[in-house]
């Protein structure tokens, strides 16, 4: 398992308003590399199962319904302490606590609806990458 790999997805609100350009701007601008990239969508069944450390939360339904409710950007980032620097870069998952500079600051518009999605651990950003893609689009 490598540990300098995060798996990110911009997530349906973002695509939708329009933020693909700037978000994949300051993750370059900020030093992740991409190795792998794609326009996709979740499907309601990847959704529950992404999500599903969170099955028992309220928020949980209202999660699986926007995550699958159009296209998202799924990705695989490269830097040196990629999962740490990279939740950094996105900030608070609620964007009225999210710091000055984060991706989230910029484009999220709730806490539900909060543009970026970070993988939490190396374990999880491994499974998550392999998820969307094959060893040979990981470049
Ligand atoms: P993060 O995405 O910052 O890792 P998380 O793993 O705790 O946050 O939750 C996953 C997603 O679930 C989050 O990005 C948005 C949604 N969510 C979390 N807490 C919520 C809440 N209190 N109300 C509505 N949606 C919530
Ligand atoms: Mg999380």
């Amino acid at each position: 398992m490598t540990t300098n790999r995060t798996f990110t997805m911009i997530k349906p609100d973002a695509v939708q308003n329009g933020h693909i350009g700037g978000i994949i701007n300051m993750i370059t601008e900020a030093g992740f590399k991409i190795i792998s990239m794609k326009l996709t969508q979740l499907t309601i069944t990847d959704a529950k199962k992404f999500y599903e450390v969170h099955a028992e939360r309220p928020f949980y339904g209202e999660l699986v319904e926007f995550m699958s409710r159009g296209p998202i950007v799924a990705a695989i980032l490269e830097k040196n302490n990629a999962v740490e620097d990279f939740r950094d870069l996105i900030g608070a998952t609620n964007p009225a606590d999210a710091a000055e500079g984060t991706i989230r600051k910029r484009y999220a518009t709730s806490i539900g609806e909060n543009a970026v999605h970070g993988s939490d651990s190396n374990e999880n950003a491994e499974l998550e990458g392999s998820f969307h893609f094959a060893g040979r689009e990981q470049f």
